[in-house]
């Protein structure tokens, strides 16, 4: 089989590590393998597949001889030096929001749009992790029934914000329960024992730019600008995994029933929903899985064809590492 240089672009972060416990669970194939990341790693190695490798400092000149290019190093690096990757002759997977609503790059959820990867011309945007785990429970019922609204609200972990925030829940946390005052650092409040409703900045419209995120980026995948998304994003003080509450309005009736048989057997879905005996997702149960999770459907009463559910997947590996390295491996089939 062939074997591909690869270099994995943030490294040490949080999508960086799960990165390479995905590309070593999933056997990539890897020839050689190349660590990046800032100044602050100067000195570090980090272990993939039981051998310590030396992470680099990131430059214009990282990518000679790479063939694929993992990159979560934050979107100002990527528009920065992902140019100098695809001159250097790479295909880059960009876990940032960098490109992703340039029309000359394809954003992919391998359970929806595939068929975009081999449209690249050097970089494929990852999506938002929020936005990931949404289409990949709608994709198979916008195919049945034509989903023409989409009312969101999630319930976002802080590992989605990057190690700080990980360990400032663990610290807070520590801090209120020892009944001492919580001072926060990296987040905007107190995380521990409460809800944000803010993620990123706020923007002239009202919504954050992670809702719109989810607004854009949902037409750009499902192909169809005529979707109305309204999105509602709230961190949570939950370690890993998303949770959404989503209620979709379509043009054709479709039942709870025909929406849970369509998601038994939809690529990369599990469906848990058996609310009379406790059963729907839960943020501790989708830690660590691949799939996403979905339950609770029910009918919309209050319009004429809705449906409301609950959406779950471990935000850093469908929402980001996994999503990117699926790619991959569709690209070097
Ligand atoms: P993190 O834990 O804070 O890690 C950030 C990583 O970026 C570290 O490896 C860091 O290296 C590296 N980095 C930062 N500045 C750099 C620079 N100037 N040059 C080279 N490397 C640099 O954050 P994370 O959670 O892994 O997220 C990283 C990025 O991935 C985010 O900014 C975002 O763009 C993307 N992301 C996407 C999703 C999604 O929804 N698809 C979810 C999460 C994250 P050092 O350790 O050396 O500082
Ligand atoms: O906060 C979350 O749960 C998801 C965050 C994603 C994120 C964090 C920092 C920068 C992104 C993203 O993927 O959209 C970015 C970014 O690349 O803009």
């Amino acid at each position: 089989m062939k074997k591909y240089n690869v270099a994995v672009m943030g490294a040490t972060g949080v999508v960086g590590t799960c990165f390479l416990n995905i590309l070593a669970e999933r056997e990539f194939p890897i020839k050689n393998l190349k660590l990046l990341a800032s100044e602050r790693s100067k000195g570090k190695s980090l272990r993939f597949a039981g051998k310590l490798y030396p992470v680099e400092i990131l430059t214009h000149d990282s990518f000679k001889d790479v063939d694929i290019v993992l990159a979560s190093a934050g979107a100002s690096r990527s528009l920065e030096f992902l140019p100098s990757a695809v001159k250097a002759g790479a295909i880059c997977v960009d876990n940032s929001s960098a490109f992703r609503m340039d029309k000359d790059v394809p954003l992919v959820v391998p359970e929806v749009n595939p068929e975009k990867i081999k449209e690249n011309k050097g970089i494929i945007a990852n999506p938002n992790c929020s936005t990931i785990q949404m289409v990949v429970a709608l994709w198979p019922i916008h195919k049945a029934a034509k989903i023409k609204r989409i009312v969101v609200t999630t319930f976002q972990s802080v590992s989605g914000a990057g190690q700080k925030k990980i360990t400032e829940l663990w610290e807070q946390s520590k801090i209120f329960l020892a009944k001492e005052k919580v001072t926060p650092i990296e987040l905007p409040h107190q995380i521990a024992f409460n809800l944000i409703p803010q993620i990123d900045v706020f923007l002239d419209n009202g919504y954050t730019k992670e809702e719109m995120k989810m607004v854009n980026e949902t037409r750009k995948i499902m192909g169809d600008d005529s979707i109305q998304v309204n999105a509602t994003c709230v961190r949570v003080p939950v370690f890993f995994a998303h949770s959404e509450s989503v209620n979709i309005e379509t043009e054709k009736p479709i039942s709870p029933k025909e929406a849970k048989a369509l998601l038994s057997k939809a690529e990369g879905v599990t469906l848990i929903d058996d609310p009379e005996h406790g059963s729907y997702p839960m943020p501790i149960f989708a830690e660590g899985k691949d799939d996403t999770f979905v339950g609770r459907i029910r009918k919309d009463e209050s319009v004429q064809n809705g449906l409301s559910m609950w959406v779950v997947a471990d935000n850093i590996r469908k929402g980001a590492a996994l999503n990117a390295i699926q790619i991959a491996e569709r690209l070097i089939k």
